[in-house]
């Protein structure tokens, strides 16, 4: 009771300490806001894309797509290890994968297709492309990342937003996710063997990538006419299709 009873002895901020720290905080999640924004117009322009695709072709090249915003404690330990200020005008300029969007591909010929789409877009400008595809990391990390500067429409300006585009196959994926788990469970002290068996694995998967896009090549070369979906031309009557086909 008497440790209850002891007067606690602290001093109230200051008033203007206080609403100095509600504005930061509106302004952080206002800043957050916005890749949020930016990450949603990726995400439907891959997701129109990825239906046109599918209606013209006799397959999906779009595995999955998934997108994410950086936690702040993420945006804080990188800014930390990058010496990049913690203000609004450095981050935006330099920490250039607060969003991100990672599309996942069937074949290495749709990861370019699908860079080509979005680079062709007009509201859409590609400011760097990261092809460690090409040029893979020496732990043997595949993709190809775009940084994207999105326009956001909001109700009183226009912002532009950079977000990192990560493209890759199925293979690539599955090795960079468990490459990733192994990365944050052992850090700097990964033992040599994992290591090198990750690095091994990474030779097995772009192999796979390889066989994978010549049987597809092969595949698509003995028919490439065909279509996914048909329409049921049954029912339209001739009527209906003429009247269609001269409008
Ligand atoms: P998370 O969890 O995806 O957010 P840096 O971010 O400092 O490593 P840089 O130049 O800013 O380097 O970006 P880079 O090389 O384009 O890589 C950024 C992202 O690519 C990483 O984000 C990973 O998602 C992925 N990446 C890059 N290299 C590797 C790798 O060797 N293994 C795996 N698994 N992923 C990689 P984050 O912020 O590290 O992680």
């Amino acid at each position: 009771m008497t440790e209850l009873k002891r007067k606690v002895d602290f001093t109230l901020p200051d008033a203007s300490v206080i609403e100095n720290a509600r504005k930061a905080r509106d302004s952080f999640s206002r800043f957050m806001l916005n890749y949020r924004f930016a990450t949603e117009e990726l995400m439907t322009k891959i997701g129109i894309l990825k239906t046109e695709f599918e209606h013209l072709h006799d397959y999906s090249p779009i595995e999955h797509v998934a997108s994410r915003v950086k936690t702040v404690e993420s945006i804080l330990e990188k800014a930390q290890r990058r010496g990049i200020p913690f203000q609004r005008t450095a981050l935006q300029q330099q920490m250039h994968d607060i969003a991100g969007v990672r599309v996942v591909c069937s074949f290495i010929s749709d990861v370019y297709w699908i860079a080509d789409m979005l680079s062709a877009q007009d509201d859409l400008s590609v400011l760097e492309v990261k092809d460690y595809i090409a040029a893979p990391k020496p732990n043997g990390y595949r993709s190809l990342h775009l940084i994207a500067q999105v326009p956001v429409f909001l109700s009183e300006s226009t912002e532009n937003v950079l977000v990192e585009i990560q493209i890759r196959t199925v293979a690539m994926d599955f090795w960079a996710s468990l490459e990733h788990k192994i990365e944050y469970k052992f850090g700097s002290s990964t033992p040599a063997h994992l290591l090198e068996e990750l690095t091994n694995a990474a030779t097995r998967a772009t192999e796979l990538d390889e066989t994978m896009q010549r049987i597809h090549n092969a595949a698509q070369e003995k028919d490439p006419g065909r279509r996914r979906r048909s329409i049921n031309l049954e029912a339209l009557s001739p009527d209906m299709i003429e009247s269609f086909l001269d409008d």
